[in-house]
Parts: structure tokens; sequence; C-alpha cells
């Protein structure tokens, strides 16, 4: 039980990211808080509140404990601002993709106590409840710790939580309107998360590492369900599909699309796709994708070198590419591709056959509306992280290095300086266009 209901016992706090001039809800917070509900709790978002540290500074002095949610690079800088004004009394835990991916290294830093590895709902559960009790923590699978003498402790990796079984997501801890865009096209649109994880290894992904290639999904019809009750509650007309791979089971998207029909909900939506799941799929899964209101769908496509897409073990060539956007253009669905360039031993000509690629995608599909060209950046974890480092990539140490990791930086030792040049300039002119990616510092 909470300790007082007139203090706050638990903040949840979400670092500006460096690209917050479209700001999406904090789903990784909010999903933290849902399983929370015994605490009095306060959600702060740097992003939008102006006094979000003075608040931490302030409300720390009664807390159990202040939750930050970081991935790697700059949101770094941003969450250690925050760890050094929290009050002495309350610990610092840090959750999410950068605390899982190098926990040893994140506790090495004197304000970070605990880390939280992998999905945080259940496990930060039982954190909050050891502080309170001053109970052991050891017992607490998924986590890492300092002891009193310095020692850190990771415990065994947890099982994965059953996402049907979780709360929804408690959107009154935070002004949803603020989280409402016009992105993609839409008037009012939300993003929503109704699958987590990807079945596939490509090397340069984090999923294969942060989600230990399990897909766990919720039902059909609870992803309905939900996809309604946001859609009306919020009076949305899109909703964007912020997940790790919406097709990786077929027989879901078939299920969902037909209730969505069945049930006459007037809504269109965004998902990330892969090439090689549509390379099969005919006219009549086209079109019952468009019936149930697909707008845009989002592809990995990242080369046009087959060579590349080996060395990315995309599963895919140039040849279905080619193909798929074919039958893409057929349909009224739009399409994004997104393309990496600097790959380790990847030659100057390999990216030019990239954007001539892409003209050639241009062309062949009047829906595709953008591609992006990322400049490859080695997460760590990877499969080509290790193969970055032997090619000369100096991995940062800690986190303070962590937060100036930038990332679409060229500064990988394999790329000479005119390739360097030539790829920062062919970036910037696809992702300039973009008011997604612009950043804000
Ligand atoms: C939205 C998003 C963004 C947004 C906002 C960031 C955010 N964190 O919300 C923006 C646009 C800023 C962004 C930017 C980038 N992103 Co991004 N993004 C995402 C995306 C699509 C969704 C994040 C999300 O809301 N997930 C849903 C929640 C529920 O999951 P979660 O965040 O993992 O949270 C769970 C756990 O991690 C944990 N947890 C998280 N926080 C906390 C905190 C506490 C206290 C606890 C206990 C637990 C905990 O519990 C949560 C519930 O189980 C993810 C992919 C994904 N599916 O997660 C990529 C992802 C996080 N992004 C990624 C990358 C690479 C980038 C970019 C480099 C650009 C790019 N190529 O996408 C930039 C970098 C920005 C920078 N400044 O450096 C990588 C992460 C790389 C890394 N090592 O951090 C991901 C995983 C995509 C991928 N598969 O490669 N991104
Ligand atoms: S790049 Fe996409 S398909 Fe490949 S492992 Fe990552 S999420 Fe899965």
């Amino acid at each position: 039980m909470s300790v007082s209901k007139n203090m706050v016992d638990v903040i949840l706090f979400f670092p500006k990211t460096g690209m917050d001039s479209m700001v999406q809800l904090p789903l990784s917070v909010l999903c933290v808080a849902s399983t929370l509900t015994n605490y009095e709790l306060s959600l702060i978002d740097e992003r939008i509140e102006s006094d979000a540290l003075k608040q931490v500074e302030k409300k720390s002095a009664s807390a159990i404990c202040v939750g930050v949610s970081v991935m790697t690079g700059r949101q770094i800088s941003y969450g250690l601002r925050a760890s050094k004004v929290a009050h002495g009394n309350a610990r610092v835990v840090w959750g999410g993709i950068h605390p899982t991916l190098e926990p040893g290294q994140t506790l090495n830093n004197k304000n970070v106590d605990v880390v939280v590895r992998g999905e945080g709902e259940l496990t930060f559960l039982d954190v909050v409840k050891s502080l309170e009790a001053g109970s052991d923590l050891s017992r607490i699978d998924g986590i890492g710790f300092k002891e009193r003498n310095g020692k850190q402790i990771l415990t065994k990796d947890r099982k994965f939580v059953d996402l049907n079984a979780l709360p929804e997501t408690p959107y009154d801890l935070v002004n949803v309107e603020k989280y409402i865009t016009q992105r993609e096209g839409f008037r009012r649109c939300l993003t929503l998360q109704t699958s987590r994880g990807c079945p596939h290894d490509c090397t340069f992904c984090i999923n294969p590492v942060y989600n230990r290639r399990q897909w766990r999904s919720l039902a059909a019809e609870r992803m309905v369900a939900r996809t309604v009750r946001l859609k009306e509650r919020f009076k949305l007309d899109g909703i964007i599909y912020q997940e790790d791979n919406f097709f990786a089971d077929m027989r879901r998207v078939e299920d969902f699309c037909r209730i969505i029909q069945e049930k006459n909900v007037d809504i269109r939506w965004k998902a990330n796709c892969r090439i090689s799941y549509l390379a099969r799929k005919n006219k009549r899964f086209y079109d019952m994708l468009e019936k149930a209101g697909c707008k845009l769908l989002q592809f990995g496509v990242e080369s046009g070198s087959d060579r590349i897409l080996k060395i990315l073990r995309k599963h895919t060539t140039t040849q279905q590419i080619l193909e798929v956007n074919r039958k893409l253009a057929e349909t009224r669905i739009e399409c994004r591709y997104n393309f990496i360039v600097g790959i380790p031993t990847e030659t100057i000509e390999e990216i030019q056959t990239t954007l001539k690629f892409i003209e050639v995608l241009k062309r062949d599909n009047p829906n595709l509306k953008s591609s992006f060209v990322n400049i490859y950046t080695p997460w760590p974890g990877t499969e080509l992280y290790a193969k970055s480092i032997q090619e000369g990539f100096i991995s940062p140490r800690k986190l303070e290095e962590w937060a100036q990791f930038n990332w679409n930086d060229a500064l990988m030792p394999w790329i000479d300086k005119k390739t360097a040049r030539f790829m920062r300039r062919v970036s910037s002119r696809y992702l300039t266009k973009s008011k997604f990616f612009k950043p804000n510092l």
C-alpha cells in the first residue's frame, strides 16, 4: 500500500530525447505506470513540461524512487541531469533500452542505484515494493543494483510479460491532447502498441538482443477493442501502431482486418512491415488491408545492394523489393522506405547503387511518399556492433560517453573522408524532408 496518498510515492521521468519537435506519447513510462495502481504517481515528461527538473527535485523528497526511461544517445544526458537533482532519499532506477543493453556501465554511474532490464511492468513493481519494505533486491529477476560495498549484482533475466494480462495504459496520467499530432497526414493521431519483439535476427538491429527473438502480442479482438477505445475517447482519425513487427503473425493481421470491417470501425492506420512478408501476397491481401483502413506502411528496405542485404541478414533480395514495390503501386496504400548506408565494408559505389535503386523504386511506385537514408550507427549488443569493433570502432565506456553517441554521424573508422561527406549530404537531403527527424537539442 501507499505510504501516503498526499505525497508522491513514485516519480516516472521521461527525459528529452534531442528530437522533440513532434512528441509522441511516452509509452514506455505509461506502460510501467500501468501496474503501480497502489502508489501515488507523478509522471513527468521533460519534453513538454518546462519545470520538469524542479518537479523532480521537489517531489522526490517524499518519494520511494525516481524511475527514468532512457534510450541510447542524447536522452542519457537529460536522464543524468534529472537523476542528479533527485533527492538523496529517493533511489534512482533506470529502465529502457540503454540500461538493458549496458547494465554494468549504467550502474557504474554514481547517480544510478538500480537498473531494470527489459520490460518494466512487473519488474519495477517488485522493485518499488522492495524499496518501500527495505527488503532484499537480489530476489527480483531482471534487475541490476549496487550493494553497500559498491559490488554490482545482476539478477537473472526475467520472462516476458503476457501483454493480454496487463492493465490498460493509464492515459489519465498525462495530458493526452499534447501528444495528438497531425503526422502522416492524419488530423488527430496517437501511437498504440499491440505487440512486442520480432522473430528475425537482422545484424544491425537491437531487437534480437532486447527481445530475444520472441514476438508477443495482444489477441486480435483485444487489439481492435483498444483501437476503438483510443479512437473514441480521443476523437482520433488515425493510429500509428508502434510495433517492432506488426505483421509477424499473418493470422492475427487477417483477424484484425476482419473484425475492423465487421464492426465498421472508421479508423486509418500506419504500421511497419517487412518486404519478405508481402512477397507472396496476392491482391486479396492488399485489398483486405485497404478495407481495414491501412493508410501507410513503412518498410526497412535498407539497401539496393544484394551483398549489403546479406550482411544485414534481411532475407530479402533487390529483385523481391522491386516486385513488392510494383504490387504496392497497384494499391492506394502509401509507402515509406528506410535505408542504411555506411555498413562496415560498404563501398561508395554500393551507396550509389542504393541511391539509384531509390530512384527506380520512386519511378515504379507513385505511392512511395518518402525514403529515409540513415547513416549506419553501431548499437551495443548487435552482431554488427562486434564487427564494427573489429573494424576499428572504439566503443564508449561510460554513460557520459554514450550520451555523446550521435546517431547518423558518419564518424566510423572504416569510412574515409570523401565517403563521409557524400553520406552526410545524401542523408540530410532525405532526412530534412521529415519534420519528425528534425533535431532540436
Ligand atoms: C517512439 C520511438 C522514438 C521516439 C521517442 C523515443 C521514445 N523512447 O519514446 C524518437 C522519435 C525520439 C526516437 C528517436 C530515435 N530512435 Co527510437 N524508437 C521509438 C520506438 C518506435 C517506440 C518506443 C516506444 O514507445 N516503445 C513502447 C514501450 C512500451 O517500450 P519501451 O520503450 O521498450 O519500454 C519498455 C521497457 O524498455 C521498459 N522501460 C522503458 N523505460 C523504462 C523506465 C523505467 C523506470 C523502467 C523501470 C522500465 C522502463 O519498460 C517498458 C514497458 O515494458 C522504438 C521501437 C520500439 N518498438 O520500442 C524505437 C527505438 C527505441 N529507437 C531506436 C533508435 C535507433 C532511434 C534513433 C536513433 C533513430 C532511429 N533510427 O529510429 C533516434 C535516436 C534519438 C536520439 N536522440 O538519439 C532504437 C533503440 C536504439 C537504442 N539503443 O536506444 C529502437 C528500439 C528501434 C529499433 N529497433 O532500432 N525513437
Ligand atoms: S530490423 Fe526489423 S525485421 Fe530485422 S530484427 Fe529488427 S525489427 Fe526485426
